[in-house]
């Protein structure tokens, strides 16, 4: 029962899908998908920046009480069809970028900023053979959470400081109990509670 009730709690959270867990659910990214999924609050304008008679920069807006609030820029690069690069915004600013870093969209990239300062806070990388995650702090990369086998669960945490490598925890045959800890940088140990 508790179990259906977060299913149905979960199905009930906005319309909004994660093109996160969507792109690494297929593998795939397909940025595309933002324009063959407007909603019907949404408005699209293009604009052909090359004047080459095919747009490359699309604009979505959200219409709220008659007026255009900007939710994402969108682009193609390449001029492929294919969008490469979506930034979303939230009251004027990027919050976060997906782009697509190969031909077919299997390779690519996610990155989350603070609003308020601008700074990148978590930038998800995903090339097949595994995901890694990177957390920063303050403009500072803290620590990184590596999905080495895919199976959605994080097997290998490398956690920095002062840009050096504190320690590193590995579950190195997936099996989420025996966790084995390298030590890393001396240096970066003695600053640790600073
Ligand atoms: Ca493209
Ligand atoms: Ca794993």
């Amino acid at each position: 029962m508790v179990q259906l009730l977060l299913l149905l709690s979960f199905a009930a959270t906005p319309s909004v899908v994660d093109p996160l867990s969507l792109a690494i659910t297929k593998q795939v990214m397909d940025l595309n998908y933002y324009l063959k999924n407007l909603g019907s609050d949404q408005v699209l304008e293009t604009m052909d920046t090359q004047d080459q008679g095919k747009p490359d920069t699309f604009i979505i807006f959200k219409t709220v009480d008659n007026n255009k609030v900007l939710l994402m820029h969108l682009f193609d690069m390449n001029r492929d069809q294919k969008i490469d690069v979506v930034k979303h915004f939230k009251d004027g600013k990027v919050v976060k970028t997906e782009s697509i870093l190969d031909k077919e969209g299997k390779v690519f990239s996610i990155t989350e900023f603070d609003p308020d300062t601008g700074y990148e806070t978590v930038k998800t990388l995903f090339d097949q053979q595994m995901l890694t995650k990177k957390i920063s702090f303050k403009n500072e990369l803290r620590r990184e959470e590596i999905d080495r086998n895919l199976d959605g669960k994080v097997d290998k945490w490398i956690h920095f400081r002062n840009g050096k490598v504190l320690k590193t925890e590995i579950d190195e045959n997936f099996d989420g109990k025996t966790i084995k800890v390298i030590a890393g940088d001396s240096s970066a140990r003695s600053s640790e509670n600073k």
